[in-house]
């Protein structure tokens, strides 16, 4: 009987090690951003001296990488690249000389020390100028037939319409909506992520999740069109009690 007993708790001991170990020794996934993804930073002197990315693990730095690309594809940051240990963050400075009013994109590469896994992803900030600002919103409200819009209907009969106006590299205004084929919304979303993709120019994956507007109708508005070019966007439906809507759009930004 004793014998037993030893042998439950010797058993919970080590399932109760092993869970714990599963979760210390990890792939590195980010945790915070310096600047912030979706940052809209009001002006050039307020950009900081550098990208800072901390993650659940330690990144090996040689094997890791931050590269911060303006909307040319051309890298705007000194590849100083830092590991700061005790904080397992990586930064690299930018050359500030170089920081004009637009978008940016940051790409990250990190092989965490702990498991040899790697993880990587995107992510886009933008540097505004209030008059060139106001120039952009003027074309926008003369320009009316620029845009994008889709449809498609599902293998399981939804029908998505996904919409990005401008369409141009920088800030769009990207609306889904999901319908069924008889026309009624589709009620039972849970979530709806966008995932952009630039494979010519190795950008992506860049993440965001769409707001809902009303049932069936969701929106989001941000800079991850950061450059001109093809762009895949993967579109995901989470239903509640449905396999989700995997749908890509192919979508050329001029
Ligand atoms: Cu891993």
């Amino acid at each position: 009987m004793i014998s037993i007993v030893i042998t439950v708790f010797a058993v919970l001991f080590i399932m109760g090690n092993s869970l714990s170990l599963l979760q210390v020794y990890g792939h590195a996934s980010p945790i915070t951003y310096d600047p912030s993804p979706n940052e809209t930073i009001d002006a050039i002197q307020s950009v900081p001296d550098k990208v800072t990315i901390s993650f659940t693990e330690s990144p090996e730095p040689r094997a890791s990488s931050i590269k911060v690309l303006n909307s040319n594809n051309e890298r705007i940051d000194k590849n100083d690249l830092q590991v700061l240990d005790a904080q397992k963050s990586l930064s690299i400075s930018l050359d500030k000389s170089k920081v004009v009013p637009g978008t940016y994109t940051i790409n990250w590469i990190v092989l965490s020390k702990a498991d040899g896994h790697i993880t990587k992803g995107s992510y886009v900030f933008s540097v505004a100028d209030g008059s060139i600002q106001n120039q952009q919103n003027q074309q926008n409200s003369t320009e009316i037939s620029s845009g994008y819009s889709k449809n498609v209907t599902t293998t399981d009969n939804v029908i998505l319409t996904f919409e990005i106006s401008p369409n141009k590299a920088g800030q769009n205004t990207f609306n889904l909506s999901a319908t069924h084929t008889n026309g009624t919304a589709v009620e039972n979303i849970k979530n709806v992520f966008l995932e952009f993709n630039n494979p010519t120019k190795n950008l992506g994956p860049i993440v965001d999740t769409m707001d809902k507007i009303n049932s069936g109708k969701y929106s989001s508005i941000g800079n991850y069109l950061s450059q001109n070019g093809t762009w895949e966007i993967k579109v995901t439906v989470q239903r509640i009690g449905d396999y989700d809507i995997n749908q890509q759009f192919d979508v050329k930004v001029k």
